[in-house]
C-alpha cells in the first residue's frame, strides 16, 4: 500500500517536471532570436527580375534571368540543382524549361521547403490592351522569388542560424496556360497546362526520394493592400502547418495581411507537391473567397508600381519566423 502511494508521489512529481519543461520550452521559443527580414532588399530582387523584362519560357531575358538567380543562390554558399526538361505546351509549343533547387544547411535531416514560380506569363489575357503582350510579372513571379532570396541571403549572412534546413525551389512554367479567352467550359480537365515545372518536379524529383517536414508555396505576396486567406488545398493537406503559420503572422502583428478566414481551392504549384510528391505544402496566394484573383492578375497592371514593401515584410517576417521556430 505504502508502495502504491510512493508511485502516485514519484509519477506526479514526474508529470510536474514534465510541464515545468514545457513551459520552460515555451519561454524559450519566445526567447529565440529571429534575424531581421530586409524588405527593401527584397524589394530590390523584384526590381531586378522586373528589370530583366517578361521572364517567358523560350526567351533569353528567361535564359538571363536563369543565371541570375543561379548565381544568387551560390553567393550564398549554397549547392544548386538545374533540373532542364522539355515539355509541350497548351498550344503545341515546346517549352525548354528549368526548375531551380537550393540547399541551405544540407546536413539538418528535419527541412523546410520554401517555393514560388520564376516564370511570367506570356500574354496579358485579362488585360483590355495589349492582351498579346507578356506581363511585368512583378507580383505574379517576381514578388514569390524576391521573398525568397531575402530569406536565403537572411540565412548566409546573418549569423543566426535555425535548428532545421531550409530547402528553395523555384518552379519554372507554372504560368502558360491556355488563355482566358479560350477557356470552354466543357475543356477537358484530364490534362492542367498550368504549374509545369511543379507538375514535373513532383514526379521527377531532383534527388529520388526527396522529401520534407513541410513545405511553404508563395505567390503574388507584394501586392499592396494584398489579403491571404487559408486556401482551400492547404486547407486539406496541411491544415497544421496553415494554422501554424497564420498564428505566427498574428503574433507579429502581422494579422491583417493573414485573416482567419478560408477560401476555395485554388490550382498552383503546392497541388502537384502535395498529391504527387506527397510532401505537404500550404500556398501563401491572394486569392479572395469574394472576388477572386486581384484585379491585376494577368494584366499589365502587374508592375512595381502595384510592389508594397509592407506586404513583402508581412511574408517574409512570417515565414522566417516561423523557421526559426521548428
Ligand atoms: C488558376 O488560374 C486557377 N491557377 C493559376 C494560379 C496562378 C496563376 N498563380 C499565379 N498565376
Ligand atoms: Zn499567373
Amino acid at each position: 500500500m505504502k508502495n502504491n502511494w510512493i508511485i502516485v508521489i514519484l509519477l506526479a512529481m514526474l508529470i510536474s517536471c514534465g510541464q515545468e519543461q514545457t513551459e520552460e520550452q515555451v519561454a524559450e521559443e519566445e526567447l529565440r532570436e529571429v534575424p531581421e527580414f530586409n524588405a527593401d532588399s527584397a524589394y530590390s530582387f523584384i526590381q531586378k527580375q522586373v528589370d530583366f523584362g517578361p521572364r517567358v519560357p523560350n526567351t533569353e531575358e528567361h535564359q538571363a534571368t536563369k543565371r541570375w538567380l543561379v548565381e544568387k543562390f551560390e553567393t550564398y554558399g549554397m549547392t544548386v540543382t538545374e533540373q532542364d526538361f522539355e515539355t509541350k505546351a497548351y498550344d503545341g509549343t515546346n517549352l525548354k524549361l528549368t526548375n531551380i533547387f537550393a540547399a541551405y544547411k544540407p546536413e539538418a535531416s528535419k527541412r523546410i521547403l520554401l517555393a514560388a514560380h520564376w516564370d511570367t506569363r506570356h500574354m496579358a489575357d485579362k488585360d483590355t490592351d495589349a492582351i498579346d503582350q507578356p506581363i511585368d510579372g512583378a507580383n505574379d513571379g517576381g514578388s514569390g522569388v524576391g521573398v525568397i532570396l531575402e530569406i536565403a541571403r537572411v540565412l548566409a549572412t546573418s549569423g543566426l542560424e535555425p535548428e532545421v534546413g531550409v530547402d528553395f525551389i523555384l518552379f519554372d512554367g507554372e504560368d502558360y496556360g491556355e488563355p482566358e479567352q479560350t477557356k470552354p467550359s466543357d475543356r477537358n480537365h484530364s490534362q492542367i497546362w498550368w504549374a509545369l515545372g511543379s507538375q514535373h518536379w513532383s514526379k521527377n524529383p531532383h534527388e529520388p526520394g526527396y522529401s520534407a517536414y513541410y513545405g511553404i508555396l508563395l505567390d503574388m505576396v507584394g501586392a499592396k493592400g494584398a489579403r491571404f486567406y487559408r486556401e482551400g488545398y492547404s486547407m486539406q493537406y496541411a491544415r497544421n502547418t496553415v494554422q501554424k503559420v497564420w498564428r505566427n503572422a498574428h503574433r507579429l502583428g502581422h494579422g491583417d495581411f493573414f485573416p482567419m478566414r478560408d477560401s476555395h481551392e485554388i490550382i498552383d504549384d503546392h497541388v502537384f507537391v502535395n498529391q504527387v510528391a506527397n510532401i505537404p505544402m500550404i500556398d501563401i496566394v491572394e486569392y479572395s473567397p469574394d472576388y477572386g484573383f486581384g484585379k491585376y492578375h494577368h494584366t499589365h497592371q502587374d508592375s512595381m508600381d502595384l510592389i508594397d514593401q509592407r506586404t513583402l515584410k508581412a511574408v517574409g517576417e512570417t515565414v522566417l519566423y516561423t523557421i526559426f521556430h521548428e
